[in-house]
């Protein structure tokens, strides 16, 4: 029982962890479509004790499939996305091609489901979803419980993000290069064309004319539709760092009404998807390794802005996994709100 599936880009990192949480929530599905382009058709992979083949991601992929879980980059969304909904197809689609489009849903189902409201499986008409970019999601879940108690007004983010957001070329080439960097060898740049290993850089995407980059400007844009608030002040500084599969964050926050620490920290307690950690006698707090292949995004750090008046500020710092959390995870519990 249940509806049929489709995960396009299944050979991925993300496609791979589509698979991994699927399995993991035990989501009801009567059939799987695997689909990647041609040059991984034909690859059998194994899911829950069944063999499957790899098909190639063809215009009528979509025919039977109720949902279809897209992680296969831009183009392949834009050529794709909009066949699979006017075959009646429910796209969740990871990818930033529709994610500022006008009528599709930003979701981050702890932060706004009501962005979703009334799209399901079984209706015979396809709707298109868009998944937030991973340092957006990960930002959101512990920003926004704040937001909703107390109105942001400025929001200052600084990520410090993984190899895994730049796909699974990059995790491995943060690893070999590590490897000859301590042999004494000369580092493999292929994908950043610069040092990774022992090393941190500007984000690898575009600098637009403004000078932000365009993951700075995706925080900024996307925070602004999934909290509906088209007055929110937003800047952010995206880094790149040597870190696997975790991205952290820095996030300092304005508020219109006082919110002190201790309120802070006990909304944060409560909000769902979160953990806490926040020792300040161990100083023990959220690392990229300890969130690692989890689902829950981890917030510490938690203070009063010094910088500002009385209660108007707060600091915090969080950790999400960004393969999961940032990426497959919020995509299944989306297609969990479409049963
Ligand atoms: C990154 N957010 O980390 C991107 C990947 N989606 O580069």
């Amino acid at each position: 029982t249940g509806p049929s599936l489709a995960v396009v880009g299944v050979t991925g990192a993300v496609g791979q962890e589509f698979l991994s949480v699927l399995q993991d929530r035990d989501f009801p599905f009567r059939s799987i479509k695997m689909l990647a382009s041609k040059r991984s058709a034909g690859q059998n992979l194994n899911f829950l004790g069944r063999n499957y083949v790899v098909e190639e991601l063809t215009r009528d992929s979509f025919d039977d499939v109720d949902i279809a879980l897209f992680s296969a980059g831009g183009s392949i969304s834009k050529e794709f996305g909009p066949l699979a909904v006017e075959s009646g197809t429910i796209v969740v689609d990871n990818s930033s091609a529709f994610r500022m489009q006008k009528g599709v849903p930003l979701v981050v189902p702890e932060v706004n489901p009501e962005a979703m409201e009334g799209i399901k499986v079984g209706r015979g008409k396809g709707a298109l979803i868009a998944n937030p970019n991973c340092s957006t999601i990960i930002c959101l879940m512990a920003a926004t419980p704040l937001h909703r108690h107390s109105k942001v007004l400025r929001m200052v983010v600084s990520t410090y993000q993984a190899a895994s957001g730049a796909g699974a070329a990059a995790m491995r080439e943060l690893e070999q290069q590590t490897h000859e960097v301590l042999e004494g060898k000369p580092p493999t740049c292929k994908i950043f064309q610069r040092q990774y290993a022992f090393n941190l850089f500007s984000h690898n995407s575009a600098v637009l004319p403004n000078g932000y980059n365009e993951e700075e400007m995706k925080l900024v844009k996307e925070t602004r539709k999934i909290w509906n608030d088209t007055d929110v002040k937003v800047t952010a500084t995206c880094i790149r760092v040597p870190v696997m599969r975790a991205h952290a964050e820095s996030i300092n926050l304005q508020f219109e009404n006082p919110l002190d620490e201790d309120t802070a920290r006990d909304i944060l307690k409560k909000a769902p998807g979160l953990v806490i950690i926040d020792d300040r006698t161990s100083n023990n707090f959220p690392t990229p390794l300890e969130v690692s292949n989890k689902d829950d995004v981890a917030v510490g750090r938690i203070r009063r802005d010094v910088s500002q008046e009385g209660n108007y500020g707060l600091d915090i710092f969080v950790c999400g996994d960004q393969i999961r959390k940032g990426a497959a995870l919020n995509a299944v519990q989306i297609a969990e709100m479409l049963l």
